[in-house]
């Protein structure tokens, strides 16, 4: 059994609801999903002219293999309707593996530890409310530490919009009720 990170994000359609139906397809027999943190409500990063994302991490233990891990979490894009717009564009849900227990894969399709995390406020921010002692095992810092350099991103933490109470007509006469 493996432990490892995933960041989620997205940034078009409903966005809480993609990221609640990709932790909800996390589960299954070689995969549990074990601390998921807050949601965070993050400027874009890279290409700006687009919406802020929802961003948020949780961690893993599964037994599947890296490239396993990558097949599973793009059919789970793909199932949820994947759309990208073009690189680095707006795109309704994007799963990264960040880290995948001390390891380190260089493949064409993957490479572990994700190599932008470190830069990445929208990821340290949500990594480090769940695994603030985790060492990164390339750069030899906790997410703690590896956090305090990037603080200047803007960032807050997301709560779903209060809803709304409208009064619901009683079918049963209210004097019958007291
Ligand atoms: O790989 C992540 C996609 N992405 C994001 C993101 O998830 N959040 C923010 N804030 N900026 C981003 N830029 C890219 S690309």
């Amino acid at each position: 059994m493996k432990r490892a990170y995933l960041g989620l994000g997205s940034n078009l359609g409903p966005r809480q609801h993609y990221l609640a139906q990709a932790i909800a397809r996390l589960g299954g027999p070689s995969l549990a999903v074990t601390a998921q943190s807050s949601i965070y409500e993050t400027a874009p990063v890279g290409y700006t002219d687009q919406g802020w994302f929802l961003n948020m991490a949780v961690e893993i233990e599964t037994t599947l293999l890296p490239l396993q891990l990558l097949r599973l979490v793009a059919r789970i894009e793909r199932t949820l309707g994947r759309q990208r717009t073009f690189p680095n564009g707006p795109r309704t849900l994007d799963i990264d593996i960040l880290l995948y227990d001390r390891h380190s894969v260089r493949t064409r399709h993957l490479v572990i530890p994700h190599p932008r995390m470190t830069e990445r406020r929208f990821v340290l921010e949500s990594l480090a409310e769940i695994a603030p002692n985790l060492v990164h095992p390339a750069a030899g810092k906790s997410i703690q530490t590896l956090l305090t350099a990037v603080s200047s991103q803007a960032i807050r933490r997301w709560t779903p919009p209060e809803t709304h109470w409208a009064p619901v007509p009683l079918s049963t006469p209210e004097s019958v009720l007291i």
